[in-house]
């Protein structure tokens, strides 16, 4: 059956799974040396994750870390928005920024972002009337509670039905809000406010979230269920993440959000030239 593409789907272009590249923006130095150093990095590494195959950027410059602290709006744009600024002037590639506040969402439209990558889902004040003002894609993703506490005692009725019903309602005020839904991005959050059986529980049944007919994400790479399950430390998880990478895109996964963008394009294609013959 022929699907029409939604417009995230055309913007983003990912007909066949696409890897997103994680570039991390640590704090700032306060010495303009310090700055110039760390856009200089950024850029470096994001033109290596290019030449490796990725197709889109995503910069964060909050934490969402089980326990991580709170950053301020101000210090949250003075990270993410030079680096943004310095990657369109130099790459054409699609950037995504990992946000949840308001102020940031909308220094980032103006920007030239391509994507806004939201872990509360626009649940923060603001939010939707800003994404609701602009035509890119947004990605919801799905979270209990939050990062600081979010790991202590996940609870849900039915891990599958609690998610997507979260999502109902999140399209749905979306949706009130003036965002179409053909704009969306759907995340069920590997890590965020689930146990360890729960987060395999989601990848064996992440195929489930295809009935949304939206575009999937899904962030593994390098997380804590890969390394409690296998005993290895963070630098140590590329096995892992790779095999958890293969298995969402095989599920329906549209995007990959990886820090190892060579080696999850090498995986892909290898599943795609599978999928090719199937
Ligand atoms: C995710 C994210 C994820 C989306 C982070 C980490 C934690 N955004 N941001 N999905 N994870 N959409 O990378 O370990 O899973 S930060």
């Amino acid at each position: 059956m022929l699907k029409t593409r939604t417009c995230a789907e055309q913007l983003l272009d990912i007909q066949t799974p696409q890897v997103m590249g994680i570039l991390n923006v640590t704090p700032d130095s306060f010495s303009d040396g310090g700055k110039f150093t760390q856009i200089d990095s950024a850029l470096s590494q994001v033109e290596q994750m290019i030449i490796d195959g990725a197709s889109i950027i995503d910069i964060g410059g909050e934490s969402t870390r089980p326990g991580a602290l709170d950053v301020c709006e101000k210090d949250e744009i003075a990270r993410v928005i030079p680096v943004l600024i310095a990657i369109k002037q130099r790459f054409d590639i699609v950037v995504s920024i990992d946000t949840s506040k308001a102020g940031v969402m909308a220094e980032a439209i103006t920007n030239g972002a391509g994507l806004i990558n939201d872990v509360r889902a626009l649940q923060n004040n603001g939010c939707t009337a800003i994404m609701a003002q602009s035509d890119i894609p947004i990605c919801l993703m799905h979270m209990q509670g939050l990062p600081r506490t979010m790991q202590v005692l996940p609870q849900y009725i039915n891990l599958i039905d609690d998610i997507k019903k979260f999502f109902v309602e999140r399209i749905e005020q979306c949706n009130q809000a003036g965002i179409n839904r053909q704009r969306i991005v759907l995340d069920p959050g590997f890590g965020f406010g689930k146990t360890q059986a729960q987060n395999y529980q989601l990848l064996a049944q992440f195929a489930d979230f295809q009935s949304f007919n939206l575009p999937l994400l899904a962030g593994l790479s390098r997380k804590s269920m890969i390394g409690n399950l296998l005993n290895r430390e963070v630098d140590e998880r590329l096995a892992g993440s790779l095999t958890t990478a293969v298995l969402a895109a095989q599920q329906g996964a549209k995007i990959i959000r990886v820090h190892d963008v060579k080696e999850t394009v090498d995986a892909l294609n290898i599943l795609n030239a599978v999928a090719e013959q199937a």
